[in-house]
């Protein structure tokens, strides 16, 4: 029976290549975002020959909202085998610049929302002794931007820790747990926009889509449980 995977963030970036790539391995989507994108990248992907792509708009912050995915996912498809938790925001200013919104707004986000998907998928996911939760950190999980990286690296050491953990808890549920730390990305991300020609030795989203693929489709007995991934121009102090 073919695999299922509920991708946040996939209106662009990293999470729509994602989709495509699981897509091309016959796997079966849903596919989210907090804005009507998300539908026009649910049409390209049937345009390319990709049937099986359900399309939600949902904010990843809102419990209703995600626990609403992951119940019409399991009715369409009858399982949820792979969670990708890719959906992330960032704001790079000082922490004196950093007003409490901006800071509530990442960590309900970055957060909040990876812990909301989480919760939502494990039931579905125990019934079947098997899933894969995957979640797109960042490199920044293991060390901090010196200026203006504050707040956004404090939401993916959260996220760092909070996946960390619950791969212990899961474990014996058959359930594997790992996160995907990447470098700098040429996407949308913090309102920058994908193919800039500065970017051109940044990571592609291909690059990272291949990463989590190789980690979601791994023998059953083997959990890729972190990944860090960099540019060679990128410096990654340790
Ligand atoms: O960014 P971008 P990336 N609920 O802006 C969606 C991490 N990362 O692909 O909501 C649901 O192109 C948004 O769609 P929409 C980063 O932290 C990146 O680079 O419709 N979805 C869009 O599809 C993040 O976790 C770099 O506007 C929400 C997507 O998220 C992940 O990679 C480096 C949402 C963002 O696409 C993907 O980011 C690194 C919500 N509330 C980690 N809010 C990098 N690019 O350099 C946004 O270390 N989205």
């Amino acid at each position: 029976k073919s695999q299922t995977a509920i991708i946040t963030g996939a209106s662009r970036g990293i999470g729509k290549e994602v989709a495509r790539q699981l897509a091309a391995e016959g796997v079966k989507l849903s596919i989210l975002g907090s804005s009507s994108q998300i539908h026009e990248t649910a049409e390209e992907l049937k345009n390319e020959g990709y049937e099986d792509v359900l399309a939600f708009v949902a904010d990843v912050s809102n419990e209703n909202d995600i626990e609403q995915v992951v119940e019409k996912t399991k009715k369409a498809y009858g399982k949820v085998d792979m969670l990708i938790n890719n959906a992330g925001i960032g704001k790079f200013k000082s922490v004196e610049e950093v007003t409490v919104e901006e800071w509530k707004k990442t960590f309900e986000v970055n957060v909040q929302g990876v812990f909301l998907a989480t919760k939502a998928v494990l039931p579905y996911m125990k019934q079947e002794k098997f899933g894969t939760i995957i979640t797109v950190a960042s490199d920044v999980s293991r060390y901090t931007i010196p200026e203006g990286g504050s707040l956004y690296t404090a939401t993916k050491y959260a996220v760092q820790g909070f996946m960390g953990s619950i791969a212990q808890e899961v474990r014996k549920d058959g359930i594997r747990v790992g996160t995907i730390n990447p470098g700098m990305v040429d996407t949308y991300f913090a309102e920058s926009k994908q193919g800039l020609p500065e970017k051109e030795n940044w990571l592609k989203v291909s690059d990272i889509a291949a990463s989590i693929v190789h980690m979601a489709r791994a023998p059953k007995h083997m959990l890729i449980d972190e990944l860090h991934l960099h540019p060679l121009e990128q410096e990654y102090p340790r």
